[in-house]
């Protein structure tokens, strides 16, 4: 089988949303390394007095941040949901279909310094981070019309980040939305039929193949996955079947911790620049009964195809068809793997 794959088009099942993506290996056979280009140097100063996430500024809706040493969390000042909104159906026609969706928006900054991302942080902030995350989650499933928690981070200007100090965000809300409920369903399903979850026998398995694999320590794995559809996609799976993050230990948040430094500090070295992304978790719903089919995993998506600069664009046949991809998902994983532990620019200093 993996002979073919490496040379005939195919396509490939994404076992998470049961849906599929189109790989043409053909297009892209010679070997090849990361164009690195001469950008101009991203030098940031660890204090911006117009930044609204630095200590001491003032954000939008006039308070003052304080002078926080660590993370800091605020409800979005633009917040895309909102608690105080009440429940309702609308439906017309049979055909106009609405409803109210109730939520809560936070913003959280990583890191009291402007000029820092995750891969350039100690890996003992980043568990200060993985801390937050894990408080925030338990704090928000207490509301009990909070069905979904959202952990994410949207990393890079190309995408669409506005800030590039250090921040996340977390979206709770009422309803599950489209990508939870597509591996809900499929993690149902898988648990249903064989008494395990669906990730703990894919970790298996990748584990055994080793060709996917980036990172395998005590606690977690990080594959590029089977069915990646960006070309440097990753998962990141805990080993333990937790269904969500209120059930690590301290062991684990420490792994993950070193886990996201490694992960990401290879993503910088593979271009040598600052590495996009759009990232979160995915984790059962709360206040939603027993969830034992849900396997806490975390994904990556960034944009970046050929160079800094470069990125894949979703179009065409992929926003009508399906997505497809050159680099197979093996390769991807040969260069994320094969990358420096150290961050490139701690080299330059
Ligand atoms: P990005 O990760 O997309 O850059 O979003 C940062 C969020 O910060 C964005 O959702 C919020 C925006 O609404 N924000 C505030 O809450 N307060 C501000 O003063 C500016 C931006
Ligand atoms: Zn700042």
């Amino acid at each position: 089988m993996k002979n073919t794959l490496e040379d005939i088009p195919h396509t490939r099942l994404n076992l998470l949303t049961g849906e599929k993506i189109l790989v043409s290996p053909h297009r892209s056979k010679r070997p090849w390394q990361g164009q690195v280009e001469d950008l101009p140097s991203d030098t940031r100063p660890a204090y911006d007095p117009s930044c609204y996430l630095c200590p001491g500024n003032e954000r939008a809706d006039g308070s003052k941040n304080p002078d926080y040493p660590e993370s800091f969390v605020f409800v979005n000042d633009f917040s895309a949901l909102l608690e105080d909104t009440q429940e309702a159906r609308f439906e017309d026609a049979d055909l106009l279909i609405a409803e109210t969706e109730r939520g809560i928006c936070k913003v959280i900054a990583f890191s009291p310094r402007h000029d820092l991302t995750l891969p350039e942080m100690s890996i003992e902030a980043i568990a200060k981070v993985v801390d937050v995350w894990q408080d925030e989650f338990i704090h928000l499933a207490q509301h009990e019309w909070i069905r979904s928690i959202q952990i994410f981070e949207n990393k890079g200007a190309i995408m669409g980040c506005s800030n590039p100090h250090p921040h996340g965000q977390i979206w709770a809300q009422s309803h599950l939305p489209v990508e939870i409920l597509k591996e809900d369903q499929q993690q149902r399903t898988y648990y249903q039929q064989h008494g395990r979850t669906l990730l703990s026998d894919y970790l298996n398995v990748e584990q055994e193949k080793k060709e996917r694999v980036i990172i395998d320590n005590t606690h977690f794995l990080v594959v590029v996955p089977f069915w990646a559809a960006w070309p440097y996609e990753t998962l990141v799976i805990s080993k333990r079947a937790v269904s969500d993050i209120s059930q690590f230990t301290g062991a684990e948040k420490a792994d993950l911790a070193k886990t996201l430094s490694e992960l990401t500090i290879r993503y910088d070295n593979i271009f040598s620049t600052s590495f996009p992304y759009s990232a979160g978790m995915h984790q059962a719903p709360v206040n939603s009964g027993t969830q034992n089919h849900w396997h806490w995993h975390m994904h990556f998506y960034p944009p970046l195809l050929r160079s800094a600069t470069v990125k894949k664009f979703m179009v065409g046949y992929e926003m009508l068809g399906n997505p497809q991809r050159d680099i197979t998902p093996e390769k991807a994983a040969e260069i994320i793997r094969n990358q420096p532990e150290i961050h490139y620019k701690s080299k330059l200093k």
